[in-house]
């Protein structure tokens, strides 16, 4: 749905996430240039980015196809004088990692936003990374908000800094910040006036960071550094936030913790023996330290607790500054390995400070339950209304009429017991849960070759087959490939082509025939792998039987072989399908007359459709079924009939 009003210059105050208020701070902060590549928590920024009208986009927008290469674009953007952003997800940053680490030693003339979305909790991840052990690393801010409103406001400030000082600067969101509701207001804004005179200078790097000329670029980023300290110390992100008169603990905080601190303390009161709540530090920059601030808190506190998700990053810090001040405050880190995980809701906290100070916080458990999950106020809707808390766990799963089930269904057929399959990222890789256990080793995205190529050296008996999802091949797959045929390994790729990136909510890729902004040639994966001189073959996946004889030739073909297993992605499909006047909604029956309860479409096959009665008669879910019939074939009692449409209910 269109929302022209994002970037609207009179002023702004909408109920909104985090990911779409910081699309109305791209466009007040007159960010020109948006780069990304979809991973959870950040894709919905791309959503709100897509729902401001075509022609209307203050800024150019594309996915690219690895965060490295859109780490890149952005770069060349902001030298060249336009203010640039890129967004990705934590792991994101890993790919990113050789361009990003070279940033802070440039000159970025129009300065340059990098928007991590973190995952701490490893709500849709393989790890939860802190990625500001990698923004040290590399001698680059990070601002961190603790909900939308923040998300809008630091974007405008960093951003401006980053411009001032021509230095990259970080912005970490981490999941609950992104998908966190709240009234975000925005002020009234001049839109900017983009001058597209070309501005690359070379000489106001230099841009070739190479043996001698690197020393003075280090020096140059240390010193911009130091420059953003007293910003630190300074920003009225940086708060005090009063606990009881006369307290002598304190909480060095900042982001979402923040947010979920504040929820706890609300119904501590000081009472018999117990002073109330504690002083609170909330640092609006946690890299570099606002040292002065930190010492100041110290020297003011007889204890004090730094309450931080994940690492113990500000730890070690603010012990150094403690211990280079000669400072007796008692400094409270982490205590228990539970502190350095998940994600830091308002229960975790909870017990977190009642482990801290259990005169202050009896109990690990609420008096009553925490306002977030029951009560939301109506100004700030929590992610958490949509916990676990709330909501059973439901185990991931396909969906139903899922290209990857047939293909997997049938690629078990082909394969000895003793074979080892290797996963990769993307829907497909459910395909290690029951009943297929297909996939039994996984690192990261495009990883599957380079572990396949190892597995099967020195061995012949058990043969090894690696999967790769399509938009996976572009980002990070095709030097895995290229390796195979260079070095001549011995495995079978399954490539498994859907048409889109379909995990993080099916964006374009490479291969899908249009990009962001519109149709763009299509680039085809067999055309490429045969143009690499690999030797491919491809079958639509819903032809079980023939995906099947394809494995199982490719395995006794051995050396390096590729089977394309293609089906469009089908929630995808059927999307688009459901949007058509006259739609006609399709379904499966069994019948039971034939129906010799053998279970192969429940247990082996695996379709969420399907359930089975206690008397062992299956049932199709009238709400699953999508009619698609890649089911028929699995059933040796030829008991499924084939989808017929079905009568749709009565308008009252
Ligand atoms: C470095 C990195 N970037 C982004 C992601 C988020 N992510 C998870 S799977 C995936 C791609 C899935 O697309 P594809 O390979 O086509 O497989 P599909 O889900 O369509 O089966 C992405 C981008 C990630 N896990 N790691």
């Amino acid at each position: 749905m269109a929302d022209p009003s994002l970037t609207q210059p009179e002023a702004w105050s909408e109920i909104v996430m985090g990911n779409t208020a910081i699309v109305r701070a791209m466009a007040v902060s007159g960010t020109r240039v948006v780069t990304a590549y979809p991973g959870s928590p950040t894709p919905e920024i791309a959503e709100a980015i897509s729902r401001i009208p075509a022609g209307e986009r203050p800024f150019f927008f594309e996915f690219s196809t690895n965060e490295k290469v859109a780490t890149e674009v952005a770069f060349g953007a902001s030298i060249n004088g336009h203010l640039a952003c890129v967004f990705f997800k934590s792991v994101g940053l890993n790919v990113a990692a050789d361009t990003f680490v070279q940033l802070s030693m440039m000159e970025l003339v129009g300065g340059m936003v990098i928007v991590i979305g973190d995952d701490p909790g490893c709500n849709s991840s393989q790890n939860e990374q802190d990625n500001r052990h990698l923004a040290r690393l590399c001698y680059t801010p990070v601002w961190e908000p603790m909900n939308p409103q923040e998300v809008h406001d630091m974007y405008l400030e960093a951003a401006a800094w980053s411009q001032a000082q021509r230095m990259p600067v970080i912005l970490r969101l981490s999941t609950h910040v992104c998908h966190a509701k709240m009234r975000v207001r925005s002020a009234a804004f001049t839109p900017a006036q983009h001058d597209d005179t070309p501005r690359f200078d070379p000489a106001a790097g230099p841009y070739l960071p190479i043996t001698k000329l690197v020393a003075p670029l280090k020096r140059r980023a240390l010193e911009k550094l130091e420059r953003t300290r007293e910003k630190a110390e300074t920003t009225p992100f940086l708060k005090v936030l009063p606990g009881a008169p006369g307290t002598r603990r304190g909480v060095i905080t900042a982001g979402l913790p923040t947010a979920s601190l504040l929820e706890v303390l609300e119904g501590v009161a000081p009472g018999l023996g117990v002073e109330g709540p504690p002083d609170v530090l909330r640092l609006g920059l946690v890299h570099p330290l606002p040292v002065r601030a930190v010492t100041d808190f110290l020297r003011s506190h007889d204890e004090v607790k730094i309450l931080e998700e994940l690492d113990d990053f500000l730890e070690q810090g603010i012990v150094a500054a403690a211990y280079r001040e000669g400072l007796s405050c008692r400094i409270r880190g982490k205590e228990d390995r539970e502190e350095w995980i998940g994600e830091y809701t308002p229960p975790k906290v909870r017990e977190i400070l009642h482990a801290t100070w259990p005169d202050l916080i009896p109990s690990a458990a609420p008096a009553t339950p925490g306002p977030s999950v029951d009560a939301p106020s109506p100004d700030v809707l929590s992610a958490d209304v949509l916990s676990a808390d709330v909501l059973s766990a439901r185990a991931p799963q396909m969906c139903p009429g899922c290209g990857h089930r047939s293909a997997f269904h049938a690629i078990a057929q082909a394969l000895a017991a003793e074979d080892i399959t290797v996963a990769d990222i993307g829907c497909h890789t459910l395909g290690f849960l029951p009943p297929y256990h297909m996939g039994q080793v996984l690192l990261c995205m495009g990883a599957s070759c380079g572990i396949a190529a190892g597995l099967s050296l020195f061995q012949k008996s058990r043969r090894v087959v690696a999967f790769l999802g399509d938009s996976t091949f572009f980002h990070a797959g095709i030097p895995g490939v290229i390796n195979a045929l260079f070095n001549r390994h011995d495995f079978t790729l399954i490539v498994m082509e859907n048409g889109t990136t379909a995990m993080t909510g099916h964006q374009a890729h490479a291969g899908s025939g249009e990009n962001f902004n519109g149709p763009t040639q299509a680039i085809s994966i067999k055309d490429l792998l045969v143009s690499l001189g690999a030797t491919v073959c491809e079958t639509d996946t819903y032809q079980q039987g023939k995906l099947t004889q394809l494995v199982r030739e490719a395995n006794e073909a051995g050396g390096f072989q590729v089977v394309i297993a293609r089906h469009p992605c089908m929630l995808a499909h059927m999307r688009r399908e459901t949007r058509k006047p006259g739609f006609v909604k399709r379904q499966v029956r069994i019948l039971a007359d034939k129906c010799d309860q053998r279970h192969v479409c429940v247990k082996r096959f695996g379709c969420p459709s399907f359930f089975l009665e206690p008397t062992g008669a299956v049932h199709v879910n009238a709400d699953l079924c999508i009619g698609d019939g890649s089911c028929l074939q699995t059933c040796p009692s030829k008991a499924i009939a084939p989808p017929s449409a079905v009568p749709t209910k009565e308008e009252p």
